[in-house]
């Protein structure tokens, strides 16, 4: 059997996705739709400073096409505290004039491949640098930057290619010529990993944050050529979205 990377986990994720029932919106009276803003601003607010766990973050975002129109994205330190987010979310008069199409549970992770020292000397021994690169990786903020995009992904398990047949050296190479064009976009792109293994259909969740859109579709455009994706990428559908300060939902929903 080749060797399993050693992981640490963070917090957990969520991608909340709703779509909006637009005629019974727009058929709603003034003083139901002013109750569902009322409570659907207090509920993303409240989200949004996290006063529901001991840390976190949360984000709303408006999703471009048909799959969606919301994604609310929740990262929390349980599971439980997603699943209560997510259920308070349904108690809202907001939560009346919306559908979930879909939704994304995962988990951020780093394993060995980004640093070997951290799992052979422990937190203490490892680097500072290192450290709080790690610690970023598993309670990710949410920058404030406009856009994002999400999209679930595999690596292949084909008799030709797969992923985990290879030897762990060939794999963490592999990822560090994909993490070497991942620097390229240093400052203009921030991503979360988080591994959805045996929490949701794919193996991982990908969220891309950016102030520019054509900085997302050339990050993924340039890991399609790297070897890591090009040959053991699999990808789901993808969710892009911009970000919006929950005081503004009377205007996306009445806009
Ligand atoms: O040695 C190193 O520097 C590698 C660090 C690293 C790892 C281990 C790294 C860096 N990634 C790693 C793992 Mn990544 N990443 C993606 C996507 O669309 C696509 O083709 C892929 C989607 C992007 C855009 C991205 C960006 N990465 C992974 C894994 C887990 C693999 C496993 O365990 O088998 C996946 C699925 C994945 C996918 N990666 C980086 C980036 C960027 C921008 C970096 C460099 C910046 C940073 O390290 O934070």
């Amino acid at each position: 059997m080749a060797k399993p990377p050693r992981t640490e986990e963070g917090w957990y994720a969520l991608h909340d996705f709703r779509t909006v029932d637009w005629d019974a919106w727009r058929a709603a009276p003034e003083r139901e739709r002013e109750a569902a803003v009322e409570e659907g601003v207090a509920y993303l607010e409240e989200h949004e400073r996290v006063v529901d766990a001991e840390e976190g973050a949360s984000a709303v975002f408006s999703v471009l096409g048909h799959k969606a129109d919301l994604m609310i994205v929740h990262f929390r330190p349980t599971l439980d505290a997603l699943s209560a987010a997510e259920r308070r979310f349904e108690s809202t008069a907001l939560a009346e004039f919306t559908d979930q199409p879909t939704s994304y549970v995962s988990v951020t992770e780093v394993s060995d491949y980004v640093s070997d020292s951290y799992f052979d000397d422990g937190e203490e021994e490892t680097d500072e640098g290192i450290r709080r690169y790690i610690e970023g990786k598993l309670k990710p903020d949410i920058p404030d930057t406009e856009y994002v995009s999400f999209y679930p992904m595999s690596r292949k398990r084909e008799a030709e290619q797969n992923w985990y047949t290879l030897e762990y050296e060939e794999r963490s190479d592999l990822l560090s010529a994909h993490g070497e064009i991942g620097r390229e976009y240093a400052g203009k792109i921030k991503q979360v990993i988080a591994s959805s293994v045996g929490l949701d259909d794919y193996e991982w969740g990908v969220t891309l944050f950016g102030g520019d859109p054509a900085d997302i579709k050339d990050i993924v455009y340039e890991m399609r050529f790297d070897e890591a994706s090009a040959e053991y990428g699999e990808f789901g559908p993808f969710y892009v979205g911009r970000r919006f300060p929950p005081t503004d939902l009377s205007a996306y929903l009445d806009g």
